[in-house]
């Protein structure tokens, strides 16, 4: 049934936020997706060549800058080889997981947000 009051509020003008009390704030809205650092572990049984290939393979390095990241983890246990969007890192980390695990190494490949 459509009443009198019905009809009346259909003709009524939204308050907004004055009287409603919804706060709402203007904001410059296009927020840059997430980053993801890719990280590389050390271990003790991981060959450097091999190390040195999945930087070259994986993460696009030159032989030169391969080795260097890869003497980084080798020193301090753990090195930044990248930074990527969520996607991106995620498969990276698949990658380098299943190359090392089908050449039996123990090469460990995690992701973190930046
Ligand atoms: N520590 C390994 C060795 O002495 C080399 C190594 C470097 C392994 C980096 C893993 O992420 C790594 N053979």
């Amino acid at each position: 049934m459509l009443t009198h009051t019905h009809v009346m509020m259909s003709d009524k003008k939204d308050k907004g936020d004055e009287e409603t009390g919804v706060i709402t704030k203007a904001r410059p809205k296009t927020a840059r997706p997430p980053l993801y650092k890719v990280l590389l572990l050390n271990d003790d049984y991981t060959p450097m060549e091999f190390v040195v290939h999945v930087l070259e393979r994986f993460f696009g390095m030159s032989h030169a800058q391969a080795f260097e990241i890869m003497l980084t983890v080798h020193k301090k246990g753990v090195a930044v080889v990248g930074v990527f969007s969520f996607e991106v890192a995620e498969t990276k980390v698949a990658q380098v997981m299943d190359f090392s695990r089908r050449h039996q190494h123990p090469l460990q490949c995690t992701m973190e947000k930046e």
